[in-house]
């Protein structure tokens, strides 16, 4: 109460509010006025953010925070009455089949009416990669790092969508990129001195989220930071805060009216990720889903105690009726089940991987229904708490706070909307780069090693094995062990997505019979190279402009390049070889370079 009078009228409210809330162990500490009065000042600053920042302010933080915290206390399971089931409807897409065919045309059609969001405010804390995670390379035979191949796939997408419709200007597809205070300098920096990589500046825009206030026990009492007695502790309130910032920021209402009708949601580190999304938005146009949750299979059946839990989904049946379809936590999973009927758990069926699929957690929403439902909500999406108890006291070994996930966006949706799937192969769609080489390194044979080795070897499978669908001989891929982890080595084929988006494309690029050995490395830079009777044994790279045709044939044998080991403990090796555990030695290539328009055959 002494220091009331250094407040403005609008502070003063705040510490009212702070009162009424129970929370006046956060200034009771505070010395005499004249003492450190401007940190208390900036108390109040940080108050007042964390009161706009979270809809309703704070006081319906510390409201759900008590409901929430009451509920795990008691050991409440959120999905009681919910009876699982695995999801229903359409098969795995199968790559290259006409159904396949059909989507990916369809959804390349409604890829210019399409936003794209990249959530990216996390840091990647278990990768132990000191950079921001869009900065890592996605695979080293081309340097290219996700951030870059995220924005040519979006600008390779805006081009085809546009040739399709015959559009005389491409209409650009915006790109939106959720931050956090500890990713967004660096995202500006690294787009900033990349030149967008070829994307206009105006076509991208970064949004930040703010962090949360950390409880510090099960009545809600908010935490004072560790280290600054005049500041609340905050951390991250997750992924989900995607929705009312997209809201807030007023940019779906100005997608809407410039007659925009898709938006796509998406993660930091899937080297993969862009080889699914034409067919997964045909099947959302085709099937006019307003929610379509891209999933994949051969879900490992459990993950180790050590690495963190992954998502699964599932239809799920209240009694009452209602059938919601909706990714459930992998903790939350297997209690589940053994709550209904299933005594073992989440086990592999025949297939010898579990029966619910996995959540890549790609999302596409139909921006109409999304907008009438952020109206209502404001995009706050349901939350969760996961506080870690001492004891069963249940007081907590460290303080917490409420999180949101993007993906529980179709929690509040009436029972009319249309949740659906597209389940797609995991070789084709996902391979994140999650875990340090320690962790994955502890993973079990045969299971997803979610690493930068595992990341970058799938980009080589996936892009031989749409490849071989389309023709090409290819010698069988050997194991090799990288990191202590056992991958399947393939060709190192890699391509620019202007090269090719669509399997139709990419036949359009092979003529005669083309081969590619074990030991080779293909990188391909352009637009308008055809691989004609092509044997190459060895490394091949080719940079060419839009306006030149290369014809690419015969044999091409060199000694090629080479993966050698590295120990990721060297400290003197760059960070981002060293999460893989490989550095590529180049021995012997052939490269060429095209940068003036004609024809050329080599
Ligand atoms: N992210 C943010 O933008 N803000 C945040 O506050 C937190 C994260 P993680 P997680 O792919 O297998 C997700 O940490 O949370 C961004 C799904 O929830 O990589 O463990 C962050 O930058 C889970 O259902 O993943 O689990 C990153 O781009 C499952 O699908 C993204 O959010 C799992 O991914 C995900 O953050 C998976």
């Amino acid at each position: 109460v002494k220091n009331l009078h250094l407040l403005h009228p609008d502070q003063i409210e705040l510490a009212k509010m702070l009162l009424v809330l129970r929370q006046s162990h956060l200034f009771q500490h505070w010395p005499e006025p004249g003492v450190e009065d401007k940190r208390k000042k900036a108390f109040f600053a940080q108050v007042a953010k964390l009161n706009s920042c979270y809809p309703g302010g704070l006081a319906s933080y510390v409201k759900n925070a008590k409901e929430l915290l009451a509920d795990s206390k008691e050991g409440k399971n959120p999905y009681d009455g919910f009876t699982p089931s695995v999801p229903t409807g359409d098969k795995v897409l199968s790559f290259g089949d006409d159904n396949f065919i059909r989507f990916e045309e369809a959804g390349i059609k409604e890829a210019q009416d399409a936003a794209f969001v990249l959530v990216a405010g996390g840091l990647g804390e278990r990768l132990g990669y000191n950079e921001i995670k869009v900065a890592l390379p996605a695979e080293t035979t081309t340097g290219t790092c996700f951030l870059q191949l995220y924005i040519e796939s979006i600008l390779a997408l805006q081009e085809a969508s546009s040739r399709l419709s015959q559009g005389t200007c491409q209409k650009e597809i915006p790109f939106v990129i959720m931050t956090s205070d500890d990713s967004y300098s660096r995202t500006m920096n690294l787009l900033e001195s990349n030149s967008y990589f070829g994307m206009k500046p105006t076509q991208v825009k970064l949004l930040k989220q703010e962090k949360v206030a950390c409880l510090d026990d099960n009545d809600a009492r908010l935490a004072l930071d560790p280290h600054d007695k005049y500041k609340i502790q905050t951390k991250p309130h997750g992924h989900g805060d995607v929705h009312s910032l997209l809201y807030s920021s007023g940019l779906l209402k100005i997608w809407h009216d410039a007659g925009l009708r898709w938006v796509l949601f998406f993660q930091d580190t899937n080297g993969l990720l862009f080889k699914a999304i034409p067919a997964a938005l045909g099947v959302s146009a085709t099937k006019q889903y307003h929610v379509n949750c891209l999933l994949f299979n051969e879900k490992q059946k459990k993950p180790l105690e050590e690495l963190p839990d992954s998502l699964t989904v599932m239809d799920m049946k209240l009694t009452s009726g209602r059938l919601m379809v909706i990714n459930v936590e992998y903790n939350q999973l297997d209690p589940l089940l053994r709550a209904n009927a299933h005594p073992d758990g989440d086990v592999n069926c025949e297939t010898g991987y579990s029966p619910f699929p996995g959540n890549i957690n790609q999302l596409i929403l139909e921006l109409g229904p999304y907008i009438e439902e952020l109206k209502k909500t404001g995009g706050a999406i349901e939350e969760f708490v996961n506080p870690k108890y001492k004891d069963a006291s249940k007081t907590f070994k460290s303080s917490t706070r409420l999180e949101c996930m993007m993906q529980d966006y179709p929690k509040t949706l009436p029972p009319s909307a249309k949740v659906g799937f597209t389940l797609m192969g995991t070789w084709l769609a996902y391979a994140p780069v999650k875990n340090n080489p320690e962790d994955a390194a502890k993973v079990s044979k045969g299971n997803h090693y979610h690493s930068a080795t595992s990341g970058e070897m799938a980009i080589y499978r996936a892009n031989s094995r749409i490849l071989q669908k389309a023709g090409v001989k290819l010698e069988d891929p050997v194991p090799q062990v990288f990191n202590g982890q056992e991958v399947e080595v393939w060709p190192r084929v890699t391509w620019k997505p202007i090269w090719r988006l669509t399997f139709s494309e990419i036949k359009s690029k092979l003529r005669g019979s083309c081969s590619i050995s074990q030991r080779s490395t293909m990188a391909l830079k352009g637009r308008n190279i055809f691989l004609e009777d092509l044997s190459l044994d060895g490394a091949l790279a080719i940079n060419s402009i839009d306006g030149a045709k290369v014809k690419v044939g015969g044999l091409i044998r060199n000694k090629g390049w080479s993966l050698e080991s590295i120990d990721h403990k060297d400290s003197g090796i760059p960070e981002e070889l060293r999460t893989r555990g490989f550095r590529i030695n180049k021995i012997e290539q052939l490269e060429k370079t095209y940068s003036e328009a004609g024809e050329f055959n080599f």
